[in-house]
């Protein structure tokens, strides 16, 4: 594997590393493994942030295959969790007496960790409201669930691909940097056109389920904050249009407006975010499409990320 991508940075800066930093201490019954450049890890970390979660982060550079790592994710990716049933911090009830070591678990993919995490610490009295609207008898829930999960998907199958693509775009590719700034710009702006039709008090944002933060706005909100690498390394940036010359679109990209204004904002973006520039270090890899990673060789070949 090209030294490219395990020369990386080990460990977070700014105010990701105050929040690792918090959260360095052993914790068995729950590990976070991740890498502090990693969208899909600040995914989950946003979550822990917002449910004020007990937890111990654990760092660590994903291209080297290690193999505690691959024990517990034979994916090989981050983030990774590692969980022990059964401790009294979690949902689960406690059994007295078992086998802990049959109770070590773990769980990967960031979608699934992050719903896992919103139901595991569901208790609001302690962690603050659900990420996913949450209950079953009341259909108005049901569906804006069902929904939320609908706009999820949009973002892991449409959004982030886009983002890889544009972003990995070289001059020799067999496609215009203009075709992938339309489609990725096409996705940002079906996402923001769903919160302007959206029945209720989404439409008025900021967030996408209106003034309750979720779990589709933590889903999109580490490539929003990653935007100003296209910016960065691109020529004509991520392109979205200015305001006064969006034509028939000023009300929707004023909705994106809002929703990015707000999650830029948000703690805890804002505590799993570290240096700036660390960022610009980090993911010169992909702008000249030399990495090594799974999601680069994937978008690099054409297919779906990994
Ligand atoms: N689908 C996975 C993607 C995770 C992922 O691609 N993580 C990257 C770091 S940003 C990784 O671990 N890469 C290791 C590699 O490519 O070998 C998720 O949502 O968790």
């Amino acid at each position: 594997m090209a030294q490219i991508d395990t020369s990386l940075l080990p460990h977070p800066t700014g105010a990701a590393a105050r929040f690792a930093a918090s959260h360095s201490s052993e914790h068995p019954p729950l590990k976070l493994y991740g890498g502090w450049f990693c969208p899909f890890v600040q995914r989950a970390w946003i979550v822990l942030a917002e449910k004020n979660v007990p937890h111990q982060y654990v760092e660590i550079n994903p291209y080297k295959k290690e193999k505690h790592f691959l024990d517990l994710n034979p994916r090989g990716l981050v983030p990774t969790l590692s969980i022990e049933l059964g401790s009294s911090s979690t949902t689960a009830t406690a059994t007295a007496g078992g086998n802990t070591k049959e109770k070590q678990r773990a769980l990967y993919e960031s979608t699934v960790i992050c719903e896992y995490l919103d139901e595991a610490y569901a208790d609001e009295a302690r962690y603050g409201p659900r990420l996913l609207p949450a209950g079953d008898g009341d259909e108005e829930v049901v569906y804006q669930r069902a929904r939320s999960r609908l706009w999820m998907n949009h973002v892991v199958t449409r959004v982030v691909p886009g983002f890889y693509r544009l972003l990995q775009h070289t001059p020799e590719k067999g496609y215009s940097i203009e075709e992938a700034r339309e489609v990725f710009l096409k996705g940002l702006r079906e996402f923001a056109q769903e919160m302007l039709d959206s029945p209720g008090s989404g439409r008025g944002g900021p967030w996408f389920l209106g003034e309750r933060f979720g779990l589709v706005d933590v889903m999109l909100a580490p490539w929003a904050k990653r935007l100003f690498l296209i910016d960065h390394y691109k020529p004509g940036g991520v392109g979205i249009p200015k305001k006064g010359e969006r034509g028939g679109d000023e009300e929707v990209w004023a909705r994106w407006d809002r929703w990015f204004d707000a999650v830029v904002e948000r703690e805890s973006v804002k505590a799993t975010w570290s240096e700036e520039d660390k960022y610009i270090e980090a993911y010169k890899r992909y702008a000249e499409d030399t990495t090594q990673s799974e999601v680069g060789q994937a978008t690099r070949k054409g297919l779906s990320l990994p």
